[in-house]
């Protein structure tokens, strides 16, 4: 698939943190985002801050963690600042425009004065998207939003015409959907969209729970993916900052080679 450069799709970016993360990605050469998947406070922090220099992106779960509190929100931002990465909360939506709105907004984590980054299933429909929005403008923050056009696990219903309509309601939300949870770069390509795909292991292979990975050079460099979305393949090393390396120069050389075979 043609492949503009991250540098060029930034600026086709109308949503700021859309924007944001091409020109990290740029900076960094890093098409790599991480979710430390633990639910210990202390853990999270470590790892993300080992794990730091060579993400552009960071992917919580902030509901699994059992000693949450606020300073837990205010280390990640500053991690944040200190590795220059976005965060990713993988609430995955799923409710009416309305309890979204409040769940993005209030109870324990209010998701909306933290995330960069939060997705949602496009099954209850497009009101999902406008509940999330004002709840973005509520906050006063600059949010993007991630569809989740498909899904990495074994049997998922998300696909075909499910698929496509996911990518049509981000086209008809160009301010706020930055891009897709999928597992390709969906034809035809959107330049001002981005890919992100989870289910990635430096070896193929899967869980026991029906995740399924493929590797990074097969989901950058032959589908099109522009993001690698990497858990237990680097949280689950024995050196996860050395991981990480070699998932970010991984995805980094797949990107690269096919932005070259396209130019
Ligand atoms: N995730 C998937 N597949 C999807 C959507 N999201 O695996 O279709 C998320 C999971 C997990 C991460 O919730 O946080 O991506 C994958 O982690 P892993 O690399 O440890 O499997």
């Amino acid at each position: 698939p043609k492949a503009l450069p991250f540098a060029q799709r930034a600026a086709l970016c109308p949503n700021p943190v859309g924007r944001r993360l091409f020109e990290i990605m740029e900076q960094k050469k890093s098409n790599l985002s991480f979710n430390p998947d633990v639910t210990k406070k202390a853990e999270i922090l470590r790892l993300t801050d080992l794990v730091g220099p060579s993400i552009c992106m960071l992917k919580t779960h902030i509901d699994v963690v059992e000693d949450f509190d606020w300073d837990l929100v205010e280390q990640l931002r500053a991690l944040a600042v200190k590795h220059n990465f976005v965060i990713f909360e993988d609430r995955k939506f799923a409710d009416i425009g309305n309890t979204v709105q409040l769940q993005f907004t209030s109870g324990v984590y209010r998701i909306a004065e933290w995330a960069d980054i939060v997705n949602a299933h496009l099954v209850p429909g497009p009101g999902i998207i406008d509940g999330l929005r004002q709840g973005a403008k509520a906050a006063g923050r600059d949010i993007g939003l991630l569809l989740l056009a498909e899904m990495s696990s074994k049997g998922n219903l998300a696909t075909g015409a499910y698929t496509e309509a996911n990518v049509k309601a981000a086209l008809e939300h160009p301010d706020f959907v930055i891009g897709f949870i999928a597992m390709q770069g969906l034809a035809p390509a959107h330049p001002n969209l981005m890919y992100i795909t989870p289910g990635v292991q430096l070896a193929k292979g899967g869980d026991a729970l029906g995740q399924q990975y493929d590797t990074p050079e097969a989901v950058v460099g032959r589908k099109g993916s522009d993001i690698i979305q990497v858990g237990r393949g680097i949280f689950g090393a024995a050196d996860p900052a050395a991981e990480a390396e070699k998932y970010r120069v991984a995805a980094w050389e797949a990107y690269q080679a096919r932005v070259q075979a396209t130019a």
